[in-house]
């Protein structure tokens, strides 16, 4: 007879059969533990002479009582009371999936209306995530609606490297009553977190998995409360519960979970309307204010009419509090498109994209809190997308490659699989990153790119080195690296041209010069079609271009197609003091020597 591992440890620790003692795991692996903190809300209340409030020591004792809740049978086979000598651990009916959910109650007292809550209380949930978090497969924090966008946001921030589920999920109606939300809302929940490695603080309600810093509370008499206006769901449960993997965050680091409890107080929302008095502005901008979300207008509008308002906004970053720039709107993003979001630029808003008031409030809360950051190190952490809380600028979205985040994020992620298949992605992918590096002349990209093991010599598609992009842009520094890195001066590109061609192309003197101090020259029917281009140069007077293609180590005298050369057509054309110039050079000891 199989016995379950628990009573096996049970039996052995009363009785005399010794070696199984060594079974090391209490809990087969197909049971999974949950922690679930109860903090209050609707889900947990009863109704009183003064309204709904929570009812304490009540919650343990009335799931152990819903069969699709608690598995009372299971729990006594198995031995679970006595195992984790707690009352309060409860454990589901099988799931579809043939798991079994164990899952704690912690009940936090008093218990909240989430009205109620303070940052301390999300430092409280923080904590207790933080000292279980070995213990524990998930965690689903039981709250009330009203806040939970808040508290969903703010643990986002706070848990840093988090790579479990935190599930938040509450009701509308009380688990007491006869129809309610708050059975199936925690039992998806703890599916979710039991089940599924989703590394995020998500919410759960209504059948749907959101991100937690992307939800907000939208009605007040429905089931379905919340809302995601710019990210579609994690997760929906239907007949399977169907998880968007494309859309769940994916840690970038390996460092260990943490969770930081500092938060900033010194932060609050401010709503602009038609009107808005600047006396009003600038009280709420007094210190101890460090950082404030401005809800503007449509796409970050405000007033560009109103110097006075503008003044007082300027006045506040100048001394350096932090203001957001979020719309008003439910959907969309900040953009720079209008005179009147131009203008909060101007004034030193950061532009807050398509983050909601209540991520941007709790992202501000988080960052202001980092002490050892300089503000400016603290106002590019708010610019940064931390947890997924804000989506990339899609307006850019072509030229993503010019984002040096963006190269080093794919960098750095092609780098953390070993497999080959990965290896070969990778291979294929990283001459296209480091041209995109070389294009916006980003050294730090470049060399993230050559530590994940990619050769800063090949080239891409096109057969364009990151040298020849570089020699494009000009960018001299970078073309020093890329050259220290071995990079070839002779490469071709499918055009037949060296990154000489291009640096004489674009006119960039010192990076030809540099380029040929390392011993790039043209190639002799470079040279020989060069006349021609020479001679279209002293036609149009162009001094410049004629100096560019002598020290790229032109032959002056080279005679175009029709046999004339370049003095012969400045001659022509009247232009003396191209003719000078070009008489100069070839009687200067610098004029390059060719051997024929
Ligand atoms: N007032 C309640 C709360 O936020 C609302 C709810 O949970 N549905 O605690």
């Amino acid at each position: 007879v199989q016995l379950h591992p628990r009573r096996r440890r049970k039996l052995s620790s009363c009785s005399s059969v010794e070696n199984l003692d060594r079974v090391s795991s209490p809990s087969p692996a197909n049971e999974s533990r949950v922690l679930v903190i109860n903090t209050g809300g609707t889900i947990g209340m009863t109704l009183r002479d003064t309204g709904y409030a929570p009812k304490a020591n009540a919650l343990v004792e009335s799931l152990r009582k819903l069969p699709i809740l608690h598995d009372e049978l299971y729990a006594r086979q198995t031995y679970l009371y006595e195992y984790y000598k707690l009352e309060n651990t409860l454990v589901l009916p099988p799931s579809k999936l043939n798991k079994r959910i164990i899952y704690t109650i912690l009940e936090y007292s008093p218990l909240l209306d989430s009205s109620n809550m303070t940052t301390d209380d999300w430092g409280r949930i923080g904590k207790d995530i933080e000292k279980n978090y070995e213990n524990f497969d998930g965690f689903v924090i039981l709250h009330g609606t009203d806040t939970m966008a808040y508290t969903a946001s703010a643990l986002s921030f706070m848990c840093e490297h988090l790579g479990k589920p935190i599930v938040l999920t509450g009701s509308q109606v009380p688990i007491y009553e006869l129809r309610n939300d708050g059975r199936d809302n925690l039992l998806g929940a703890l599916l979710i977190a039991g089940q599924f490695v989703i590394p995020e603080v998500c919410l759960y309600f209504y059948n749907k998995l959101y991100r937690g810093n992307r939800v907000t509370k939208v009605d007040a008499g429905s089931f379905n409360a919340f809302t995601s206006p710019n990210l579609p769901p994690l997760a929906t449960a239907e007949v399977d519960f169907k998880i968007n993997w494309d859309t769940v965050w994916r840690a970038n680091t390996t460092a260990k979970f943490q969770v930081r409890t500092e938060l900033n107080r010194n932060v609050g929302l401010l709503r602009l309307f038609p009107g808005i008095t600047s006396s009003t502005v600038r009280a709420f901008l007094q210190p101890p204010m460090q950082g404030v979300v401005l809800e503007t207008y449509g796409s970050g509008n405000a007033p560009d009419n109103r110097p006075d308002l503008l003044e007082e906004l300027s006045k506040a970053t100048n001394s350096g509090v932090i203001i957001v720039n979020c719309t008003q709107c439910l959907r969309g993003t900040v953009s720079a498109s209008y005179a009147t979001g131009r203008v909060l630029m101007e004034a030193g808003l950061l532009a807050g994209g398509d983050m909601t008031p209540e991520a941007a409030l709790s992202k501000l809360s988080y960052v202001l809190a980092k002490k050892e950051l300089t503000l400016d190190a603290q106002k590019k952490m708010m610019a940064q997308n931390l947890r997924g809380e804000m989506s990339a600028d899609l307006e850019g979205a072509k030229l993503c490659l010019s984002d040096s985040r963006f190269i080093q994020v794919i960098a750095k992620s092609l780098s953390v699989s070993c497999k080959e298949e990965l290896e070969a992605i990778r291979d294929a992918l990283t001459p296209s990153l480091a041209c995109a590096a070389a294009k916006i002349g980003d050294t730090e990209a470049l060399v993230a790119l050559k530590e994940m093991g990619s050769d800063l010599r090949l080239g891409d598609f096109d057969g364009r080195t990151p040298l020849h992009v570089a020699a494009c842009e000009g960018h001299l520094r970078l073309v020093q690296y890329l050259l220290n890195q071995g990079a070839s001066v002779h490469a071709k590109d499918r055009y037949g041209d060296t990154p000489l061609c291009n640096a004489v192309r674009f006119r960039h003197k010192d990076v030809v010069r540099l380029l040929r101090k390392t011993g790039a020259h043209f190639s002799r029917e470079q040279l020989e079609e060069a006349g021609s281009e020479l001679c279209s140069l002293a036609a149009s007077g162009d001094k410049e271009g004629l100096d560019i293609w002598r020290i790229a180590g032109a032959d002056l005298t080279r005679p175009g197609y029709d046999g004339k050369t370049a003095i012969e057509v400045a001659q022509a054309a009247g232009n003396k003091d191209v003719v000078e110039v070009l008489n100069s050079y070839m009687n200067s000891k610098t004029m390059p020597v060719f051997d024929e």
